[in-house]
């Protein structure tokens, strides 16, 4: 059956799928923050819950942006399947690294998509690309920020307590930027 939409676009299937695959690490992202945010406020955590809360709707903001992307550019954006979340964490500094590594995993993921596009001169998707590879750079940041909390504050006493309500405050700053 033919569709409203042309067949016809620049978009090369190869990109196509790579975007796709970044469609479905999005989603990750999201479900991956959502399953922390629980875990922290079933802890007691709430200034992380709510730093995590937060996340779960950017990642999906992300994964959104990418699937108007692709449709629009002609192509067919797939609805990822969600699997083999973690829902356990044995600290919240536990959940943190994770995190910071997960962040880094998905910057280097975005900038190899980038690279791609630049190599095939699929230039308007490298250029939409740029705002995931500048958004990385203050995911990462962030990240980092947190992680320095346990440094400086550390567990120690009421140190966790004091690192959580710190991690909300800073939710909070994110947010009125
Ligand atoms: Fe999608 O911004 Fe980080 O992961």
């Amino acid at each position: 059956m033919e569709t409203l939409i042309t067949k016809k676009t620049s978009l090369l299937g190869e990109t196509e799928s790579k975007l796709n695959k970044q469609v479905r690490m999005e989603g990750l992202s999201a479900f991956y923050y959502l399953s922390m945010a629980s875990w922290c406020e079933t802890k007691g955590y709430l200034g992380s819950a709510k730093f995590l809360y937060d996340h779960f709707g950017e990642e999906q903001n992300h994964m959104m942006k990418l699937i108007r992307y692709i449709n629009e550019a002609g192509g067919h954006a797939l609805a990822p399947e969600i699997a083999n979340l973690k829902y356990e964490y044995t600290s919240l500094k536990d959940l943190f690294d994770h995190v910071l590594e997960h962040e880094i995993a998905v910057s280097r993921a975005i900038n190899n998509l980038a690279d791609h596009c630049f190599s095939v001169k699929d230039f308007a998707t490298f250029t939409f690309m740029q705002w995931y590879v500048t958004e990385q750079r203050e995911e990462e940041n962030i990240a980092r920020r947190i992680l320095e909390f346990f440094d400086i504050i550390t567990e120690q006493g009421q140190g966790t307590w004091e690192i959580d309500k710190q991690i909300g405050k800073l939710a909070e700053a994110i947010k009125k930027d």
